[in-house]
């Protein structure tokens, strides 16, 4: 099945770089499973190392209640951060660089000291040098923005790009904190960081074990998104988008054309 998943793989690396929407992998593949899945988001991946991008961290996908119901899928997911993904905080986005962007605030962790396996809370907070207000944009590749377990994972869980806003300290309290994602200063989404598996550092335990298990782990400098606590905005061009959270502070850009 290698050489069929690397045609998945090309596939759905095309359709991100040429943004033009494919169909399910599961339409013609029903027996995909979830480990096929991460080896065609790896090797997806892979093609934009060839290409020259570098690796800036992971994303939890599907950490939270409305997450979930949002796209139809209940189960955690993770998927890779290139530095090509992070754009410029206050600056633009380009709309037509993508299929159906959609934005949703996130706290983001920058890690100082390895982490993988299993490992306690305690353990996770202190591999973390830095705590962030962030937002993810995402983009299924997949037509209609619908997808199953599999397909979501292959599909690099639907990271396309992120923002990330000023670094606080690490020792911030995140347990409950208010999330407001806003579009032309009107809230569009409220939420607690406590929708993220009950408190966020629990998504770096997640993390750590789930790349654990797939030969990875969290390395030094690397950012890691802990998945959405709202439902994501569908972005449209002229919006201005921005993401506060409370103790953490706000991120925001323009939807541009
Ligand atoms: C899947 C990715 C989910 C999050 O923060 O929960 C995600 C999707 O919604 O397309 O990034
Ligand atoms: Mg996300």
């Amino acid at each position: 099945m290698s050489a069929g998943l690397a045609a998945l793989a090309a596939r759905l690396d095309e359709a991100a770089r040429t943004a033009t929407a494919t169909a399910q992998l599961i339409e013609t593949h029903p027996d995909l499973t979830t480990e096929d899945a991460y080896a065609i988001q790896r090797l997806s991946i892979q093609r934009r190392w060839q290409r020259g991008e570098t690796r800036a961290g992971f994303k939890m996908g599907l950490t939270s209640r409305a997450k979930m119901q949002q796209v139809g899928v209940s189960e955690v997911t993770w998927g890779r951060l290139t530095n090509a993904m992070r754009q410029q905080e206050g600056g633009s986005l380009r709309r037509s660089a993508f299929v159906h962007p959609r934005a949703e605030p996130e706290i983001a962790y920058i890690i100082g000291k390895p982490l993988a396996g299993e490992v306690s809370a305690v353990e996770a907070m202190r591999a973390v040098e830095a705590v962030a207000p962030a937002m993810e944009i995402i983009d299924s590749r997949y037509a209609n923005f619908k997808f199953s377990l599999p397909d979501v994972i292959a599909d690099n869980s639907s990271s396309s790009a992120f923002f990330i806003g000023s670094w606080v300290r690490p020792e911030t309290d995140v347990a409950n904190l208010g999330i407001v994602l806003e579009v032309d200063g009107r809230a569009v989404e409220i939420g607690s960081s406590a929708a993220i598996l009950g408190h966020p550092v629990r998504a770096l335990v997640a993390a750590a074990r789930l790349l654990g298990r797939a030969g990875e782990s969290l390395m030094p400098g690397d950012i890691l998104l802990a998945g959405a606590a709202t439902a994501a905005h569908a972005l449209r061009p002229g919006e201005h988008i921005r993401a506060a959270i409370q103790n953490l502070g706000a991120v925001s850009f323009t939807v541009e054309a």
